[in-house]
């Protein structure tokens, strides 16, 4: 899974992204090169798995985080288009970072308007590359009888009527698709229509205080366009995120914070991909693995291996909660909260799987 962050120039995009990795990332280049980390996913029930099983190899589920190097308004003025379409357009999901504290050059936040101009310029960069599109198809149609439906034809008329929806400022999931069209609109990679948190960056002086009218006013736009909010401090959890984990601790009291946000950040953008949890367990390896929710379970047998779904049998699966409770795996089995299942039982979230299976 891969999730970029995206924003105006100089929100902070950098100062997360440094957060989120707990990576060493140069803030203020403009050197143009996007930052790629990958983060473990934060699981407290990983703790008791490998406690339980004192496994050789411990591996968390990760997601893929990308620092986009695109220069959207400030002095550069730069539009969207090219450079964040080619850092990030492969993207499952956007972090939308909004300043909301003074800039170092003085200038006072506008939230708001902020997250309104940086959504516009996802849109237009949509509506370029549908233009695009409909300009190579409609050349390869010289020739096609008129009235004719070819799939070409099926094809530009979805494109018009994405092009009237992204020009209208909605959202193409807003329109009643076919599955084949759904697909064809899944193979554009549309930035606009990607889920998106948005995070108010605030300043450190504003940890705990009430709400501002900036945050307020950035709120305001995320209910009206039901996009979850996250608050934080990027320059707070940057310099969190560098010091060793003891240190952190007294830090964040210090600041009077409980968690640091990279853990609620993670745990939302996971939420709005639609991804589950669930894991392996056992002496060489107790493993995180994400999933889609609503997944068969031979998906899941997939995910760990392709052999593991081309020759599955059955899968033994005993939810974390009902197996901790039991006191292990073996309890758990005689306690009868570990059942057998065929291939289209639906995964659910803290599922602990063995894959029976033969290749
Ligand atoms: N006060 C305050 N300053 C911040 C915060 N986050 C970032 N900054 C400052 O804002 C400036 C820009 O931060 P960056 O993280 O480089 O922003 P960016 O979006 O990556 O900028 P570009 O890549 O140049 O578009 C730096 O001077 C940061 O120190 C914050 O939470 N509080
Ligand atoms: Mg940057």
């Amino acid at each position: 899974m891969k999730v970029g962050i995206v924003g105006l120039t100089q929100s902070g995009k950098t100062t997360l992204f440094r957060a989120i990795t707990q990576g060493k990332a140069p803030i203020d280049e403009y050197g143009g090169k996007s930052n790629i980390g990958v983060v473990a996913v934060p699981d407290e029930r990983m703790d008791w798995l490998v406690e339980k099983n004192n496994p050789k190899k411990v591996t968390p589920a990760t997601i893929e985080v990308i620092d986009s190097a695109a220069k959207i308004g400030g002095d550069q003025k730069t539009k969207i288009t090219a450079d964040l379409y080619r850092d990030i357009q492969a993207v499952d999901a956007l972090i939308h970072i909004v300043r909301a504290f003074t800039s170092p050059a003085g200038e006072p936040p506008t939230p708001g308007k902020d997250a309104r101009d940086l959504t516009e310029e996802l849109i237009l960069a949509d509506l370029q590359s549908v233009e695009t599109r409909l300009t190579r198809i409609e050349k390869s149609l010289h020739g096609v009888k008129q009235g004719a439906t070819t799939p070409q034809t099926m094809e530009r008329d979805l494109l018009l009527q994405i092009k009237d929806t992204l020009e209208a400022g909605e959202f193409i999931k807003s329109l009643s698709l076919t599955p084949d069209q759904e697909k064809l609109v899944k193979g554009y990679d549309f930035m606009s229509q990607k889920p998106q948190i948005i995070v108010a960056n605030i300043s450190e002086e504003e940890i705990g205080q009430p709400e501002s009218e900036a945050v307020k006013e950035l709120r305001a736009y995320c209910e009206e366009s039901s996009i979850p909010m996250l608050v934080l401090s990027a320059k707070v959890e940057a310099e969190i995120a560098e010091l060793p984990e003891d240190e952190q601790k007294e830090y964040l009291e210090a600041m009077g914070l409980e968690k640091p946000a990279r853990d609620r950040l993670i745990a939302e953008t996971y939420r709005s991909l639609g991804l589950i949890t669930f894991f392996t367990a056992g002496e060489p390896e107790v493993r995180a693995w994400s999933l889609r929710v609503g997944s068969p379970v031979v998906d899941a047998a997939g995910t760990i291996h392709s052999d593991l779904a081309r020759g599955f049998i059955r899968a033994e699966v005993g939810h974390y909660d009902d197996v901790k409770s039991a006191g292990g795996w073996e309890e758990a089995k005689r306690a009868g909260v570990v059942s057998l299942h065929m291939k289209d039982y639906i995964v659910q979230d803290g599922d602990i799987l063995y894959i029976r299976f033969k290749v």
